[in-house]
């Protein structure tokens, strides 16, 4: 069944891993009548860890997509990964929902990855609450919870659930909303009933405090309420929904999705308080490239966005998409504008997990699915028509963990090919790259995990022999001063010889300047038709350098004067000389290696920071600076990328996996001493396999 825009809202849970998300995705569509039990996540039979690289390792990999209806309202649900290695996929869900509701467990609090989800929540000015689950678990504390993100983020969560007991004295959770009580019944859903004498304080206080958070929606509620000190339940609930759409307050729920404990009144409450599809919006490009800010709009022609593409063992290829305006229908045409093709849209689905429901048309601020199309990629922009604008790609981190990788035998070299470009658009954060320099396929992604999840696919599933290493380092060579070299190159061959002298200067540029060619010859002592043959020969030089046949850079080369002869001289003599000379100068201009420095950005808990300080020393690392507030360090640092090659591997073990970091090139540094040695040495045995092959 299709819905119309004013029935749909968006909701992604996310939050750090581990905090239950998947099993409140399942409990809530166990809830919402969709399933006819709950499974857990060790069972293997979830809705949302349905692959089976999730079923084996319990931990959800790619975000799955469920729909449940309240009073005619749909609401689609994303159940996000939590791992960073993952963060692709609930940057999409963040895109896609209206709201996103954090996953906080009730012992252990805020934790990292909810610091950067909450952050990337911030860019977006995104409504959100918090779910703090778990609660039947010994230690499980509420308001020690409510009291952390406090801390972290500087906002007064506003709870519209309460918690009856912890721990084993767990029963069940208060709506503060509606004054209802809801007792934990087992394996089935939660049962309602009166508030037990001893919480009617609390939620007395509760529910001032949901009072005045309804108040700040608009400023003749807070009239109202400064008036009468009170607010009716109407206005209470269109305070609510106006604040809440403005990011004005943070519901925060209380629950053990495992004891189907929380998920009644937080489904009411979304159904009723949650901001719909509406109040989305989306950035386009527009027809002279500028970002536009455009309002979802049901009025408007049709236009979609592929938020993601999935591959399934059953379906085949899944386009994911969220309508943005107007309304897609199924066996209909329209634009890929993206690709500037028609588009044949076959039939529309929505889906519960794996499990696809044929839909006959999807309204603005739907998600749904197209399947098989053969040229629907991530990003495409749909549309009524051909022009005008484009979806601007979805932003996401840049990769940080990198591996080299290639068929063991050559004939794998294609199907290698092809699943690599499969695997970089099924998930954005994935790159492949063939490296000409390294003569390396490098694989990258956001962590280790993901990366080897990738590379067991390729040995398991596409049954593809591989070899994996550390991915070469590019390293350069330069000179520290000016020097020069004389070189003739003269050969005597019977009839026609070649000759060639040339007399180049050579010297340092700044950093970062790559190269210079000067031609300083005067009274034609080289004639002009033979100086492209110098630079050539020099271009040439430089591409091996003296010390380790790294590329040189950062050279100005001077050609000053030379010798020609009328008969014997060709360009393929003055390549020969010139490139011999600048070898020959470049030994006497004091070379010195030089390696790529990064910049760090490192993220960990503040108890970590005296570890991860010391070990960027061990890494040669240089620190910038430091930020550190609730509970969280940011370091920023210089380090050479020979030493960050596994990091990501390092920083876990450090961190117990809690660490995560960002990196990208910055410049290229000196090196020397032993360092250098070992460079030069490991490009020996390098330089010797090379000649064997
Ligand atoms: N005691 C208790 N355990 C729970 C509760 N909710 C989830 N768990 C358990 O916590 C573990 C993690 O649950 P998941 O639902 O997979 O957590 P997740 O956040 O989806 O994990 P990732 O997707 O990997 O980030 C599982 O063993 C669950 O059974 C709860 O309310 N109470
Ligand atoms: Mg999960």
């Amino acid at each position: 069944m299709s819905h119309t825009t004013d029935l749909i809202k968006n909701v992604s849970i996310a939050g750090h891993g581990q905090t239950g998300k998947t099993t409140l995705f399942e409990r809530l569509l166990f809830a919402g009548g969709v399933i006819p039990r709950a499974e857990t996540v060790e069972s293997g039979k979830t809705v949302g860890d349905s692959s089976p690289e999730e079923i084996e390792r319990k931990i959800s990999i790619h975000a799955a997509l469920g729909h449940i209806e309240r009073n005619g309202t749909k609401i689609n649900i994303f159940d996000t990964p939590g791992s960073s290695d993952f963060t692709g996929d609930v940057i999409l869900s963040f895109r896609a929902a209206e709201f996103a509701l954090l996953a906080v467990d009730g012992r252990s609090g805020v934790q990292i990855e909810t610091i950067k989800l909450w952050r990337n929540l911030d860019g977006r000015g995104k409504p959100r609450g918090i779910f703090v689950t778990k609660l039947d678990n010994d230690q499980a504390d509420f308001d020690k919870a409510l009291a952390d993100i406090k801390e972290k983020f500087k906002v007064d969560p506003v709870p519209v659930t309460l918690p009856m007991g912890s721990g084993g004295a767990f029963k069940g959770v208060i709506d503060v909303l509606h004054e209802k009580a809801y007792f934990v019944q087992g394996e089935a859903i939660e049962k309602e009933g009166p508030i037990p004498d001893e919480f009617r304080d609390t939620v007395a206080a509760a529910r001032e405090k949901l009072i005045e958070a309804a108040a700040e929606g608009d400023d003749t509620l807070m009239e109202h309420y400064i008036d009468k000190g009170s607010l009716s339940p109407d206005e209470m609930q269109k305070g609510l929904i106006e604040a809440l759409a403005e990011n004005k307050y943070v519901p925060a729920f209380a629950g053990a999705a495992l004891k189907n404990s929380g998920i009644v009144p937080l489904i009411d409450f979304i159904a009723d308080l949650g901001p719909g599809a509406r109040t989305a919006k989306d950035l386009v490009l527009d027809a002279e490239g500028k970002e536009q800010i455009v309002p979802l709009d049901p009025d408007k022609p049709l236009s979609a966005l592929v938020i993601k593409t999935a591959y399934d063992q059953f379906s085949g290829k899944l386009s994911w998409i969220k309508i943005i305006s107007g309304k897609l229908v199924a066996d209909s045409e329209a634009f890929n504008v993206s690709e500037h093709k028609k588009e044949r849209i076959g039939k529309l689905y929505t889906c519960q997990g794996k499990k696809l429901e044929e839909v006959k048309e999807l309204f603005a601020g739907d998600v749904g699915i197209i399947t098989k199309s053969p040229n629907l990629k991530t990003n495409d922009t749909i549309a009524a028509a051909d022009g005008g604008f484009n979806f601007v790609h979805l932003r996401l981190p840049e990769p940080v963990h990198s591996m080299a990788v290639n068929a063991t035998a050559k004939k794998d070299d294609d199907k290698l090919g092809e699943f690599l470009v499969r695997a970089a658009e099924e998930d954005k954060t994935f790159r492949y790259n063939f490296n000409a320099e390294t003569k390396e396929t490098v694989i990258s992604g956001m962590g280790e995990l993901q990366i080897n999840i990738i590379l067991e696919k390729i040995r398991t599933n596409q049954k593809i022999e591989i070899e994996t290493h550390v991915p070469k380092v590019a390293y350069r060579e330069t000179i520290t001063k000016k020097a020069g070299a004389e070189y003739t190159h003269k050969k005597q061959t019977g009839g026609h010889g070649q000759y060639g002298k040339v007399l180049l200067e050579i010297a340092p540029l700044p950093r970062g300047t790559n190269y210079q060619f000067v031609n300083a010859i005067f009274g034609g002592a080289i004639p002009k038709n033979y100086i492209p043959g110098v630079e050539k020969g020099v271009v040439e030089g430089m591409a091996h350098g003296t010390m380790a046949s790294y590329p040189v850079v950062d050279v100005e080369v001077k050609i000053v004067d030379g010798k020609y002869h009328p008969v014997d001289s060709s360009e393929l003599s003055f390549k020969l000389a010139a490139r011999n000379a600048f070898r020959d100068a470049m030994r006497h201009a004091n070379p010195t290696l030089l390696e790529p420095v990064m910049n760090l950005t490192v993220f960990v808990e503040e108890k970590y920071l005296g570890d991860v300080m010391s070990d960027l020393s061990g890494k040669r690392g240089k620190i910038l600076g430091q930020d550190s507030s609730g509970g969280i360090a940011e370091i920023h640092a210089e380090v050479p990328q020979a030493e960050l090659l596994r990091y990501s591997i390092d920083l876990r073990s450090i961190t117990s996996g809690t660490g995560s970091f960002s990196v990208a090139f910055d410049h290229y540094a000196p090196i020397s001493g032993r360092i250098a040695d070992d460079v030069i040495k490991a490009r020996e045995t390098f330089k010797i396999q090379e000649a064997d092959e």
